[in-house]
């Protein structure tokens, strides 16, 4: 039986949970509450601290004002932000469990967002794991609809850093700077004593914004500009399994992909927190002037401000809905842009890096999460049952010497040993130890015509809505030393569940290009005549990216 797609997104059980591992509640509430205790301690002790008042404006130094650019820079930040929290939240129910290690054993989570316990009497996938969450909220929600959130966040990544790089840049050059970034020492003390106003409820006096923050406020500005931004980017690449298979050091500086994801996770708290903060003091500070400020420019109390401002929200708005529109009737079209401006960064940047990540022993998780449903036809289902010895991979395709293999001969053709990190495009990781044949070394028996550019992995399994299973790579990945046809798993012949008789390692790449149970290797020159054209099950039915550095 295979389910619809419509079945998949929209399942019967919506149950929402939230659940924290009470140590992890216990720092992050304690984190939070500290400066608020010693505010009302010092309050009590020695009452309010002094805050130099609101200066005459024409006195503060410069540069005053908020010019066109930073205007625009702010209104498209909120926009991309957005997006960027939207499809977050949508690429986070997808593996609703955030870990401390790479290894990502069930039950060891320390933040949970799914009512599920992992069953232990049966095959529980990492896919039947993932959880609904409303397309009002998240984008474009739903359940398991990661692609299509991937394809929003990194497509708006690389707009948000655009115009973060153009928002810092045109700061430095204007001076603009000075007015967020400290540059004395006394600022600390300044905007401590702003906390104890407002976490004793008092209002401390407010310079005008147009010329002057407070000092927390300019603290806060800097945090929110230099501070998050650069940390959201830096664990963002920490999770990528092209950055991570090539330079092991990286990810360990943020405590590995999974310490990165909970990192990224709270970057996003922070972003909310701020905005929370940020709007309320808006509208508590004077929400007609603030306005006019960051919309027209202008310090004035005038109504084009509000208004154009309000303008501006509802535009937001209609493009979130837009989006939700496009990733529910247009998937196509979303892939192919990913395609067109992601794909293209990735195929000049990360792409050509060889992999060469490895663990040791003492690494390998004690758990892999499954992924993908066993195959049920009766051809694999004897083959199994044999132990594979019927089992002949077949080469077919643009070969000079088409042959097929038995797994007598795949072993005699000399096994390669390596243990290495799994990534998997819903977000979990797993170290193993995989032993196989070499690609390049059937590459080499098998001589590819000059046209072969790639190569087609055809598995004994179905799609998750039914239809062969399958996923193609470029000749290049095929040929890095790593690339491998699996058989074994830490030094054991390799598991049904994980893909037995033969299974795929393409260590650049995430999880779902790796074909488990697989039937036939192909050589072929475009993958346009094979399945939908889009160059695998998940490419064509969920809208996956073809090349998956990221
Ligand atoms: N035939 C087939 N291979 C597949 C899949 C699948 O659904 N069918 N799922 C992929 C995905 S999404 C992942 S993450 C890995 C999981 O490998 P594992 O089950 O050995 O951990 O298998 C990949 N290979
Ligand atoms: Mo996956």
């Amino acid at each position: 039986m295979s389910l619809t797609h419509n079945e998949m997104a929209f399942p019967a059980d919506r149950r929402l949970c939230l659940w924290i591992r009470p140590s992890a509640l216990a720092l992050l509430v304690a984190l939070a509450l500290a400066p608020v205790v010693v505010a009302w301690v010092q309050y009590a002790v020695a009452g309010l601290p002094p805050v130099s008042g609101p200066r005459d404006p024409a006195s503060a130094e410069g540069p005053h004002g908020f010019p066109l650019w930073l205007r625009a820079a702010h209104y498209l930040n909120l926009l991309f932000m957005i997006f960027m929290i939207r499809s977050g939240l949508s690429i986070l129910m997808d593996h609703p469990r955030l870990y401390g290690t790479v290894h990502c054993a069930p039950g060891s989570e320390w933040l949970r967002l799914t009512p599920v316990k992992v069953p232990t009497d049966r095959v529980w996938t990492a896919k039947d794991d993932a959880r609904y969450v409303s397309p009002w909220l998240a984008l474009p929600g739903g359940r398991h609809t990661v692609g299509i959130a991937r394809h929003w966040h990194f497509l708006v990544a690389l707009l948000w850093v655009a115009n973060g790089l153009v928002f810092v840049t045109l700061l430095c050059a204007t001076g603009q700077w000075r007015r967020i970034v400290p540059h004395a020492w006394q600022i600390v003390p300044e905007a401590w004593a702003v906390l104890v106003h407002y976490a004793t409820f008092h209002m401390p006096p407010e310079p005008d914004g147009f010329y002057r923050y407070n000092s927390l406020q300019h603290l806060a500005y800097f945090a929110a500009v230099f501070v998050l931004p650069p940390l959201s980017i830096l664990t963002g690449l920490a999770m990528l399994p092209a950055v991570d298979s090539r330079f092991r050091w990286y990810a360990r500086l943020f405590g590995g992909r999974q310490g990165a994801r909970s990192i990224h996770f709270l970057l996003l708290l922070s972003y909310l927190g701020f905005i929370a903060v940020h709007v309320a003091m808006v509208v508590l500070t004077g929400l007609v002037r603030n306005m006019e400020h960051i919309v027209m420019g202008t310090d004035e109390t005038g109504i084009p401000g509000p208004i154009l401002g309000a303008v501006g929200i509802v535009l937001i708005v209609l493009a979130c809905v837009a989006a939700q529109w496009i990733s529910w009737h247009r998937p196509r079209a979303l892939q192919y842009a990913a395609r067109w401006l992601v794909e293209r960064v990735m195929s000049v940047t990360l792409d050509p890096m060889a992999p060469r990540a490895q663990y040791s022993r003492e690494q390998i998780s004690p758990h892999l999460w499954p992924n993908g449903k066993l195959p049920t036809s009766a051809e694999w289902l004897h083959l199994a049952d044999e132990g594979f010895r019927e089992y002949r991979l077949k080469v077919p395709g643009l070969v000079q010497n088409p042959v097929e293999f038995s797994m007598n001969e795949i072993r005699s053709l000399g096994k390669q040993e390596q243990t290495t990190m799994h990534h998997c495009s819903q977000g979990w990781s797993g170290i193993a130890q995989w032993g196989g044949l070499p690609l390049s070394t059937l590459v080499e028996l098998v001589r590819p015509a000059p046209e072969a550019r790639c190569v087609v992995f055809r598995s004994f399994g179905e799609g998750l809505c039914g239809g062969e299973y399958y996923d193609c790579h470029s000749l290049t990945d095929v040929l890095h030393p790593q690339s491998l046809l699996a058989y074994e798993r830490n030094g054991a012949p390799l598991e049904r569940l994980h893909g037995a008789p033969l299974r795929l390692r393409v260590e650049n790449q995430l999880g779902y290009k790796m074909v488990k149970w697989i039937k036939s290797v192909e050589f072929v020159a475009s993958i346009e005549p094979i399945g939908k054209g889009h160059g695998g099950k998940n490419e064509d039915d969920e809208y996956y990216d073809l090349i998956a550095n990221i």
